[in-house]
């Protein structure tokens, strides 16, 4: 029976199995996934293909390739390759276990980079040829052009660039996903590059549908199965602090007039934390909101839903399994107040720039400067991958970072006297909150940076050891612009490595 989905002719007719289509990959090229944070990601092939590198290496014949997605994907895809050793290196941002597990053990190369970056960075050819794409679409249509799945990422650069395409047609993602997505095809190289013409988050400046050339797509894949995101925790006592101090600084920020009453366009992070701060803002004063971010997650929705935000402009989806059955069954409902972009656009340092995004990301740890390092814990473990955060706090109207002020059971300070690794620069971090408090740094030195840190978002058990060493550091400092002690700045994440705990 033919499907519906493939409406082309010509296309349906390359419709083949996974395995079949998994055995046009070759060894040691490089390929490029749909994929971002859980959603949108191929989900028959790479297992397919993760079958074949098990079956290669039994026989003593290693097979390993080079892959590309958006960011995340889900365990089908970056999850079985790496369990089949399958991957040889791997970018822009991972968060499976496994795939964690080996760039952390020296058996993957990663290079985590600003998402926004990949496709021009693929266009100017500094990564290199692009062999295959595999990339997962809602349907095809009779004029072959594709209709985009809950993800747009990287997808239109793969699709132009590779030599061959592999489409994965999934009858999972709903049909009314169609005329949601917003690709942009007036991106061009330096000398050429023109402004890009977005001037609200609700513009649409591009197609509703990726180009592709057909004589390039080497299979087609039917599949029928859902994206996977893992479930956001009920937010703790902690993440609603962290809430709380936020909400009051927005409200402190209109009262002062420095932000309009319906806020500026909001970009939110990953993980729960940023999570219960939108879910937050179901509570908070604040009507007509607007969002140009990178997912729409969980609190998104609720916003959407409860009529406070207008609209979200992001790239993907990064739902909760029940947020995403939810979506799915009224779509209907959500899809006139959402665009999805190419990630090039979700996250363009122009964009973000002119419509003056208020953005929140997680941290990993920051320094009582003002630093912030939000992938290597201990300096050299990766946790993600800096992922949009740079993107967006470099140019952001106002850059804000949370985090708790402990992790591991109390056992680390999420504030020290020096990050491990450098992320965000000070310039780049202007407001830190945890559940202690906020600490606003626009407009302060380093010195009164260090102050409104120490006092505002250490936690109390931690403070006295921050105080000491920054008074020492003032005393003693080579210089006092910004008073370091280098023998000493990264004592804390030495003894964590030899005791088990930052506490003395
Ligand atoms: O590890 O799961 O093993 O316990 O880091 O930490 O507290 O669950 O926080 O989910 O908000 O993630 C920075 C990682 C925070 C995230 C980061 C350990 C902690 C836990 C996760 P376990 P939490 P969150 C646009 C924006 C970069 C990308 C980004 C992130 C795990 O926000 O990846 O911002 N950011 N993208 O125990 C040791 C510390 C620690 C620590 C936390 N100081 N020391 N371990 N952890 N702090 C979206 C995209 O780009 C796609």
């Amino acid at each position: 029976m033919t499907n519906p989905r493939i409406a082309h002719p010509g296309l349906a007719a390359r419709t083949m199995s996974a395995q079949d289509a998994a055995a046009l990959i070759a060894p040691g090229s490089t390929v490029g996934m749909s994929g971002f944070t859980g959603s949108g990601y191929p989900k028959a092939v790479p297992m397919a293909l993760a079958e074949r590198m098990e079956a290669a290496h039994a026989a003593g014949d290693p097979f390993r390739v080079k892959v590309w997605t958006g960011a995340s994907t889900g365990p089908e895809l970056d999850g079985a390759l790496a369990k089949s050793d399958g991957v040889e290196f791997r970018l822009p941002y991972n968060s499976d276990p496994i795939a964690r597990e080996k760039i952390n053990r020296g058996e993957m190369e990663y290079f985590d980079m600003h998402l926004s970056q990949v496709a021009p960075m693929a266009w100017q050819g500094f990564l290199g040829p692009l062999d295959t794409a595999v990339v997962e679409i809602a349907g095809i249509r009779p004029d072959g052009s594709l209709i985009p799945s809950s993800s747009v990422g990287n997808n239109k650069t793969w699709l132009d660039r590779a030599s061959k395409i592999i489409l994965e047609v999934n009858a999972w993602q709903n049909p009314a996903l169609e005329g949601m997505h917003d690709i942009y095809y007036g991106t061009a190289l330096p000398p050429s590059r023109v402004p890009i013409p977005l001037v609200k988050p609700d513009d649409r400046i591009g197609e509703a549908y990726f180009r592709v050339d057909p004589a390039k797509v080497v299979a087609v894949v039917e599949t029928d199965a859902p994206d996977r995101n893992l479930p956001f925790a009920a937010p703790d006592a902690s993440a609603l602090a962290i809430a709380g101090h936020l909400l009051e600084f927005f409200a402190h920020e209109v009262a002062k007039g420095r932000l309009p009453p319906s806020l500026l366009p909001l970009q939110s992070g990953v993980g729960n934390i940023a999570n219960a701060v939108l879910t937050g803002l179901v509570d908070a004063p604040f009507e007509n909101m607007t969002a140009y971010t990178e997912v729409i997650q969980d609190g998104m929705l609720d916003l959407l839903a409860a009529g406070k935000l207008r609209m979200a402009s992001a790239t993907a989806f990064s739902l909760s399994p029940e947020a995403a059955a939810g979506l799915n069954a009224d779509m209907e409902k959500f899809r006139d107040k959402m665009i999805l972009r190419p990630q090039e656009i979700s996250n363009h340092p122009e964009l973000i720039r002119r419509l003056g995004c208020i953005a929140m990301n997680g941290l990993i740890e920051a320094d009582i400067y003002g630093a912030v390092n939000s992938t290597h814990v201990m300096g050299s473990r990766i946790q993600n991958g800096i992922g949009g955060s740079g993107d967006f706090a470099r140019n952001a109207y106002v850059s804000i970072f949370m985090t708790p002020s402990t992790a591991k059971g109390g056992k680390i300070s999420a504030i020290v006297p020096q990050v491990s690794h450098v992320d965000h620069i000070n310039q780049d971090v202007q407001v830190i909150v945890t559940e202690q408090g906020l600490a606003d740094l626009r407009g302060l030195s380093p010195k009164q940076r260090a102050r409104v840190i120490i006092d505002n978002c250490a936690h109390p058990d931690f403070r006295p050891g921050l105080e000491d060493y920054f008074q020492r550091a003032q005393a003693g400092a080579y210089g006092r612009q910004t008073p370091t002690l280098p023998g000493e700045a990264l004592s804390w994440h030495q003894r964590f490595m030899e005791t088990g705990s930052m506490r003395s």
